[in-house]
């Protein structure tokens, strides 16, 4: 007997609707979506805002960018693709991996040897993914894996994919879905390759020309000073970052970007390494919600557009992408914060200890 799953089915089941996917299709899915909208208590009595975190470090892989695999990857099925291919930062590729091995596609990432976060290597590894490291970043991966894809018989899982922007676009859906009648004045997101902006705009423009919303929240797009691409309106040779994630200097979906950012009035902006880094600290130590340092990017940029009052924020309800899951990055966190001596193993010793 075939057993009847009653939750949650993952996001092409619950959007198919707005998707481009047939009835009888296969669908290839984690059950991803559906991801926790968090009230940041601690942050929007501080900084004066009404601030709520879209945590998609819950999605299977840990990132936003199953949203688009899923799609990505029962696309490719339905094309009778053999393989598919992606240059990665290190998300794309874990999810990638992941969707690949439930699809049995042949799977192929190409991925900068020395800026990935070991989380994201370790789980392309074990998801059985052909892992090809090169020495270089990722613009040149993608230069590559694009130049791959016009040769072979390869399907690019990239966000130049569109079907990757129309699985992710479900994020502002889910949002809208959970805010009910609340209007959302402002969305906050890092911004690397800059497909979730993209995606998340169509999302909103959507759900708001169905008159399911009648409010289109501002586009705050926050990259890291170091890979600053849209900020600075030029290609960044060898951008930089701690937020290994968003070290890109070339975005391939900038011009749809800037085109989210323009119509909805929002704006683009950057911060540094040591900004990230606070916020990071903040969003882990005062909300209990461990990201990746990337994810921490749209979460310091409004604390200095509040800081430097830039930007009226008070009372503006606002959501920020947090996009990864902190464990991905262990690294970062052990490289920057000590952990403390041992001590003896006996109770008299750890009571002494605790100082309460
Ligand atoms: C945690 O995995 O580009 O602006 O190759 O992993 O849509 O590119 C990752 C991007 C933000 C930026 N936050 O999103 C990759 C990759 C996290 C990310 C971004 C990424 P886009």
């Amino acid at each position: 007997m075939k057993l009847v799953i009653k939750m949650w089915k993952g996001l092409i089941n619950k959007y198919k609707k707005y998707l481009p996917v047939k009835n009888d299709q296969k669908i290839i899915t984690l059950n991803e979506g559906n991801t926790p909208l968090i009230k940041a208590d601690w942050l929007s009595e501080k900084y004066d805002f009404d601030l709520y975190l879209k945590f998609e470090g819950a999605n299977p892989s840990g990132s936003f960018k199953d949203r688009g695999m899923t799609l990505a990857v029962t696309k490719a099925l339905e094309e009778n693709s053999k393989a598919i291919i992606c240059a990665s930062t290190g998300n794309t590729s874990a999810s990638a991996a992941a969707y690949g091995a439930r699809s049995r596609l042949k799977t192929f990432v190409v991925v900068p040897k020395a800026k990935i976060a070991k989380g994201k290597l370790s789980q392309a590894l074990i998801y059985g993914a052909q892992i090809i490291p090169i020495k270089g970043n990722f613009d040149k991966a993608l230069e590559i894996v694009r130049k791959l894809t016009e040769k072979h018989a390869l399907t690019l899982v990239n966000s130049l994919n569109p079907f990757r922007i129309e699985g992710q676009k479900t994020a502002a859906f889910e949002i809208a879905d959970q805010l009910k009648n609340n209007e959302l004045d402002i969305l906050a997101l890092p911004v690397g390759n800059a497909g979730n902006i993209t995606a998340y705009w169509k999302g909103f423009k959507e759900y708001y020309n169905e008159n399911i919303i009648n409010y289109l929240p501002q586009m705050f797009g926050f990259q890291a000073a170091g890979s600053a691409a849209m900020v600075k309106e030029k290609i960044i040779k060898n951008p930089d970052t701690i937020a290994t994630a968003i070290r890109i200097g070339n975005p391939v979906n900038r011009d749809k970007a800037r085109n989210a950012m323009e119509e909805s009035n929002g704006l683009f902006d950057s911060l540094t390494d040591e900004e990230i880094k606070e916020a990071h600290y903040l969003l882990a130590s005062k909300e209990g919600v461990f990201v990746e340092p990337a994810s921490a990017t749209p979460v310091a940029g409004l604390i200095k557009l509040s800081k430097e009052n830039k930007k009226d924020l008070t009372n503006k309800k606002i959501v920020a992408v947090l996009t990864g899951n902190g464990l991905k990055d262990q690294e970062f966190v052990l490289d920057n914060y000590s952990l403390p001596n041992s001590i003896e193993g006996d109770f008299k010793t750890v009571e002494n200890f605790i100082n309460i």
